[in-house]
């Protein structure tokens, strides 16, 4: 039996990647008068590094290394980070990024069956909530059993540590979970950490290697009318 399922954010809540976080990646560094600009490429090729600060040192090492040399380079980027979390979270406060089809619906169903949910991201916490609140209400961060995001363990997807800490919280073999995901590093930690996983792809993801998923699938899927229309077309 189900007991939870465990959410992935970016790309799987929402399409966060392409139109937010890369564009607030690009506010920053323009903000500090950086000459860098990801385009929609680049940032597909970047987002083999997860983590937005592993993401913006791996760019540093191979497309800008003289950059390198800057003092405290840690806390530099740490700082131009901050930025970017500042652009991302306005942009979600003006309403910019809707959920994915079906994954309110999919909410709800889980909510109204008492079967738990939970979040297990890489990405900063400031940005789950302000996704949360900007599409599904205010008090629905506090609707999710356990929020695990960002530093909160050593190893970032690919590595299982997140899903391991989030099933800890949730004192829940994995056998009794399920996760939801939309990227190959995302499934990687998945199943390194015992959980049979639905993948949703998305543009960035869709030809990754997906293999051991449960299921793949376009998307969580949105009835195109109202059940109730369905089923009496349906004659049930
Ligand atoms: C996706 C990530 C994150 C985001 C950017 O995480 O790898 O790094 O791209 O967010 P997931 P930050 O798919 O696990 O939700 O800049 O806050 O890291
Ligand atoms: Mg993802």
């Amino acid at each position: 039996k189900v007991r939870a399922v465990l959410f992935d954010v970016d790309g799987t809540l929402a399409d966060t990647e392409r139109d937010g976080h890369r564009p607030a990646f690009n506010a920053a560094f323009q903000e500090l008068g950086l000459d860098w600009e990801w385009d929609v490429d680049l940032y597909g090729r970047l987002l083999e590094i997860t983590g937005g600060k592993e993401r913006i040192l791996h760019f540093m090492e191979h497309h800008v290394p003289e950059e390198l040399n800057r003092s405290e380079l840690g806390e530099w980027i740490a700082r131009l980070h901050k930025i970017k979390t500042r652009h991302y979270v306005g942009m979600l406060e003006s309403g910019g990024i809707p959920l994915r089809p079906g994954v309110a619906r999919l909410i709800r169903h889980l909510r109204d069956r008492n079967i738990k949910i939970a979040i297990a991201t890489t990405t900063t916490p400031e940005n789950v909530t302000a996704l949360l609140k900007s599409t599904l209400g205010e008090d629905s961060p506090g609707w999710f059993d356990v929020i695990g995001a960002g530093d909160i363990v050593p190893g970032k997807k690919p590595a299982p540590d997140i899903y391991h800490w989030v099933l800890d919280q949730l004192k829940l073999p994995a056998k009794q979970c399920i996760a939801v995901e939309d990227s190959e590093n995302g499934l990687r930690a998945s199943l390194a950490a015992g959980l049979d996983t639905v993948v949703t792809v998305n543009g960035y993801t869709r030809f990754q290697d997906f293999t051991g998923a449960k299921l793949v699938l376009s998307d969580l899927g949105e009835p195109t009318k109202p059940f109730s229309v369905l089923e009496g077309e349906a004659g049930v």
